[in-house]
């Protein structure tokens, strides 16, 4: 029986005997090879689709880690800050531990409605500040550095540990690592941790070779893009609206290192990617997941793949569509309202 990834990956993991493994079976995610991508772009796509872990999100990946090491520790009260999906995780992940409280703090009005339903339901204590998420960061780290609570937010090692798993099992899928990785950028915990994971593997010969890290943010939160912090970030794809991401360094040694790029896309491309996902690969992946697949389509229309015929990119989901469905709707057309008649159901679907 899975059991989750710190069974699953236990040799590469800071765990011990004695650390108690609080986890909700997370991880062992499908890597889905879309046809539809593939011919769009000449390309070989796989889709790792982080949104049927556990909460919805790759968080749980880090979650598992950092909720046992603070139960290890014997922590209390874990805290975090949050876009939503860290929020989702944490309460979820403290709620299964037994024995632990969360505390998160949310950007007020800008986290999608499934995210804050679950932050809630899983009895955290939410807080929804007056500031955007990098005010809402600042404050959890003063909290945790004076006072006995545990930070959960991807500057805990842990984390990065956990998510790191995600390139295993890629790796173990592919029997190699890609030679393309695309991958949102917010907070930039998630590239940085699929960087460390794909080197562990090649340093011990589970892949042969690195793949180049394609990371994409939100052209209005796009910091590491434009080189410098952006206080009043914008975006529809509220995951990934952040404008000091606290990996930042790490997030460019990976593009470098691999010989990647971090680039940005808009609203419209990221919204444009949600759309076909949802509609041409049967993939519905909330709106900042879609930031790989807008960027993919992005360097593709550039020539940026044109030497690279037939090579194997995966881009990570990294979130379930349905943690945001204002979003859906909003891009949608509304449903046809129509009598509860055999004939104008007939009529308006033409037969
Ligand atoms: C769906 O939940 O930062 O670059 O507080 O929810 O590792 O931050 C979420 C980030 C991509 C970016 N896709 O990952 C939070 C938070 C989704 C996300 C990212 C997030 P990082």
């Amino acid at each position: 029986m899975y059991q989750g990834l710190i069974h699953r990956y236990r040799e590469f993991l800071p765990v011990t005997a004695k650390t108690p493994i609080v986890t909700l079976s997370e991880g062992n995610t499908p890597l889905i090879y879309s046809e539809d991508l593939s011919s769009r772009t000449g390309l070989k796509v796989y889709l790792k689709y982080e949104g049927l872990n556990p909460t919805g999100s790759f968080k749980d990946r880090g979650m598992t880690m950092a909720i046992s090491k603070a139960k290890e520790k014997g922590a209390k009260i874990v805290m975090c800050a949050s876009t939503g999906n860290t929020s989702a995780s944490a309460a979820a992940y403290a709620a299964r531990s037994g024995s632990m409280k969360c505390i998160v703090l949310i950007p007020d009005g800008n986290i999608a409605l499934g995210k804050l339903a679950q932050a809630m339901i899983h009895n955290a204590k939410v807080l929804a500040i007056q500031g955007n998420f990098d005010d809402a960061l600042d404050l959890v780290k003063a909290i945790t550095q004076k006072y006995p609570v545990e930070l959960v937010n991807s500057i805990n090692p842990f984390r990065i540990e956990g998510q790191k798993t995600a390139a295993f099992e890629v790796c173990d899928d592919l029997t190699d690592a890609p030679e393309f990785h695309a991958i949102p950028v917010g907070n930039a915990g998630n590239i940085t941790a699929y960087w460390k994971g794909y080197n562990e593997y090649k340093k011990i010969g589970k892949a042969k070779q690195l793949p180049k890290m394609l990371g994409f943010q939100a052209a209005g939160a796009a910091p590491i893009v434009l080189g410098k912090v952006v206080k009043d970030p914008k975006t529809i794809a509220t995951a990934i609206k952040i404008g000091n991401p606290a990996s930042w360094k790490q997030a460019e040694a990976a593009r470098d290192e691999s010989k990647g790029l971090i680039d940005s896309v808009t609203d419209k491309e990221i919204i444009d990617a949600y759309k076909i996902l949802a509609a041409h690969s049967g993939i519905f992946a909330e709106p900042g997941s879609a930031a790989s697949v807008a960027g993919l389509l992005k360097l593709k229309a550039q020539g940026y793949f044109d030497k690279h015929k037939g090579a194997r990119v995966v881009c990570t989901l990294t979130g379930h569509g349905l943690k945001d469905p204002d979003n859906a709707i909003k891009n949608v057309e509304a449903p046809v309202k129509i009598k509860a008649d055999l004939k104008a159901v007939l009529k308006e679907i033409g037969l």
